[in-house]
């Protein structure tokens, strides 16, 4: 079984972190990177592997840490080319009351961004979760169109001309609602405005930020099983028919929330996505990659963050053959912070185990997951 300084010393060759002096801990973890280090920054990084070959990279921010954490904000400047806010610009968030707008994270986000040449995704519009509190009570049938049209608005308004692209509609499709066109009925934009509210949102979205690429985001659609299978073929009927009506909409945004154990394959799953957008004309972005890793069994670090990686390799694989996904995208860049950690949900089968989803360990040091991201990259064809 390799170490996991065996495995960083065989993932990176002979120039690796591990061969470097002063980036291994006591503990055999690799420490955070200083700047010089040109086996993962610089040209080493994930953005200049993605970037020749046309790809963006990038990775969802907690607003927190990029205010508080020194170390977050390099390693954000260092890598990526592209940012999503995890939660910034969530209703929840840029809502405090029905009548006021708080952009303060968001707004540092952009800046953040523009400073340092990376383009940014606003994720969301139009969601059925992270609602603010007084939503329930303050929006109702009669003014439900008032409050989206100018939440669209004021927002996709504020930052037009600086977004790469807006998930408009988040997960509007849930199979077990039990409609025959699939649409999430337990969304309160579905019980207030129907499922006009789709195209009614998109249409607004366009004229606020006409540059925008404007996407259909969406989980559980990546494997080859019946329930996803359903869910992937209701998604692709969607964006057909929006298509058909003229509805403004250039992308599909896979999030890609894979498993470390799933009795699944995702190649079928992935370019069906895939071919089923490149017919409409879509381009594709892998919006919210991370691997959960509570199934794996062993508790040797190493291990589960060899087979972490695989996951990785496999999905991005698939992903990235042919030349449609032109974004990926990690929920996260380090295991610092990730939702997978958020709570015991997610800890089922190890409930004493902090999950390691993500490119970077907690130190920000890179995982496998990072140098199978690159490899990918390296594989894929020039957009
Ligand atoms: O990671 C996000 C978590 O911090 C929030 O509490 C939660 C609710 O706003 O949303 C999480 O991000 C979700 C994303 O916005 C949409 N796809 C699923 C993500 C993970 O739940």
């Amino acid at each position: 079984m390799l170490t996991r300084r065996e495995w960083m010393r065989q993932a990176a060759g002979v120039t690796a972190v591990a061969a470097m002096p002063g980036l291994l801990g006591s503990k055999g973890h690799a420490k955070t990177p200083s700047s010089d280090d040109q086996a993962i920054s610089g040209a080493g990084s994930l953005k200049a592997h993605a970037a020749a070959r046309g790809l963006l990279t990038g990775c969802a921010v907690n607003a927190n840490l990029l205010r508080e954490d020194e170390g977050f904000r390099k390693l954000l400047a260092e890598q990526y080319n592209i940012v999503v806010p995890e939660n910034c610009m969530k209703w929840n968030i840029l809502r405090p009351t029905a009548d006021t707008y708080n952009f303060t994270d968001a707004d540092s986000l952009v800046a953040f961004a523009e400073t340092h040449g990376m383009k940014v995704r606003g994720h969301n519009f139009v969601w059925h979760e992270a609602l603010p509190g007084w939503f329930a009570t303050a929006v109702n049938k009669g003014n439900a169109q008032k409050f989206l049209v100018d939440h669209i608005r004021t927002v996709g308004g504020r930052y037009t001309g600086k977004m790469h692209s807006w998930d408009v509609v988040n997960e509007a499709i849930w199979i077990p609602d039990g409609r025959p066109d699939g649409m999430r009925t337990s969304s309160p934009w579905f019980q207030m405005l129907g499922p006009g509210y789709i195209d009614l949102a998109f249409r607004t979205a366009r004229a606020a930020d006409p540059t925008a690429l404007l996407t259909y985001n969406d989980y559980s659609i990546e494997y080859d099983n019946d329930e996803e299978g359903k869910k992937r073929t209701a998604v692709l009927a969607l964006l057909r028919r929006m298509k058909a009506d003229k509805v403004p909409l250039d992308a599909l945004g896979i999030q890609s929330h894979i498993h470390s154990v799933s009795k699944d394959g995702f190649s079928r799953g992935v370019s069906e996505l895939i071919e089923g957008a490149k017919a409409l004309g879509l381009q594709v972005f892998v919006t919210e990659l991370d691997v959960n890793d509570d199934a794996i069994d062993t508790d040797d670090m190493a291990e589960r963050d060899k087979i972490v990686a695989e996951v990785y390799r496999n999905y991005l694989t698939a992903a990235l053959n042919g030349t449609e996904v032109k974004a990926v995208l990690t929920w996260g860049a380090s295991d610092k912070n990730t939702w997978l950690n958020h709570g015991t949900k997610f800890r089922k089968q190890h409930p004493d185990r902090t999950q390691r989803p993500l490119p970077f360990d907690p130190e920000y040091a890179p995982a496998p997951a990072f140098f199978a991201m690159r490899e990918c990259f390296d594989n894929a064809k020039k957009r």
